[in-house]
């Protein structure tokens, strides 16, 4: 893999994070891959290598960190998720506009040579079509989140433009996962859902059952975002490329993992986030990921549903 100096991962004990960090440790023999975050997480210190506390609003020490480790390389991922975003909108966009404006800004002095920000399929609105949305289309997002993300790619676009900053993101769909658990989103319930299922044989879920949303199975994920950071700058036509996985609602979750628990039971209570995900598109076009960088998702959602109740069984069975 082509790393030419250190990289520092900010928010390193998130869902993306601990599974970021540890791939690009296994990748980079040659070079070290710093973890930082607001708060340590038993995965991210149980992973061999440096870990830094930073609270990314503050500028100085993020420049504290970079020179300590000569880094060259930022993973961006602090933030607030879309449901959390919306208890605290004012804090939300502080963090999830300052977060990045202080990486940007280093990456304007010279000093960091490349960035990854991720965004979402929050950028998208109610006026989007549903289906088989674009990478290019109408936008206009309604949640605080959405509108982070849709002024944060603006703005990567204009710092790309102005100071030749190369900055790189993937508007991720909804993540799956087992090793670590999501950090307050939409479309959380995806993973809750299996840990109920498998605790309790039965899940309340917070989005009705005909609530179609594009998702990905982390490997899926993680892989995604290494090629992108090591695909050719001259490649690239987007900041934010629009990806997926597969969709699909609660109800055909559910189905499929009945098909392994046949037992499991699921009704529904919709909350404040199914205002966000009615707002969100159904399924997502990813062929200009495809055209710039060679993007195939490889998981199924039946993959992903056995492998997700495989692990978390494994990892109840060892408590
Ligand atoms: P997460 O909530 O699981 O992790 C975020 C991490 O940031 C947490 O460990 C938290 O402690 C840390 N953090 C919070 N405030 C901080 C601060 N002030 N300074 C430093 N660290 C701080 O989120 P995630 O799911 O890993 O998402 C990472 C990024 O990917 C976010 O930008 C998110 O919007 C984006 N994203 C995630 C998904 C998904 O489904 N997980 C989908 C689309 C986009
Ligand atoms: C969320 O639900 O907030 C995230 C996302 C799709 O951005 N998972």
């Amino acid at each position: 893999m082509r790393v030419e100096g250190n990289i520092l991962v900010v928010g390193s004990s998130g869902q993306i994070g601990t599974e970021l960090v540890a791939e690009l440790r296994r990748r980079n023999k040659n070079v070290q891959v710093v973890a930082s975050d607001i708060k340590p997480s038993l995965n991210s210190l149980q992973v061999e290598g440096p870990f830094e506390e930073l609270d990314i609003l503050d500028a100085k020490r993020l420049r504290e960190i970079v020179e300590k480790y000569q880094v060259v390389e930022i993973y961006q991922l602090a933030a607030l998720l879309s449901g959390t975003a919306e208890k605290n909108p004012e804090y939300a966009w502080k963090l999830n506009m300052d977060g990045l404006f202080h990486v940007l800004d280093l990456a304007k002095e010279g000093i960091i040579k490349k960035v990854f920000w991720p965004s979402s399929i929050a950028v998208f609105g109610p006026n989007t079509a549903k289906n088989n949305t674009p990478q290019s289309t109408i936008m206009r997002p309604t949640s605080v989140y959405g509108i982070g993300k849709l002024a944060g790619e603006s703005w990567c676009e204009y710092y790309k433009a102005n100071y030749g900053v190369d900055v790189r993101g993937i508007r991720y769909p909804g993540l799956i996962s087992y090793k670590s658990k999501p950090g307050g989103g939409t479309t959380d319930y995806a993973v809750e859902i299996f840990y109920e299922a498998l605790s309790k044989g039965r899940y309340t879920s917070f989005l009705n059952q005909e609530t179609e949303l594009p998702m990905m199975y982390m490997p899926d994920a993680i892989e995604a975002t290494i090629q992108l950071m090591d695909a050719p700058v001259e490649s690239l036509s987007q900041v934010a490329y629009n990806l997926t996985g597969f969709s699909f609602t609660p109800a055909q979750l559910g189905a499929e993992i009945r098909d392994v628990l046949p037992d499991f039971e699921l009704d529904y209570a919709p909350d404040f986030r199914q205002k966000i995900a009615n707002s969100w598109p159904s399924s997502i076009d990813d062929s200009v990921a495809q055209q710039d960088w060679g993007w195939m998702a490889k998981y199924s959602l039946e993959d992903m549903v056995k492998d997700m109740i495989k692990n978390i069984s494994a990892q109840m069975a060892a408590r």
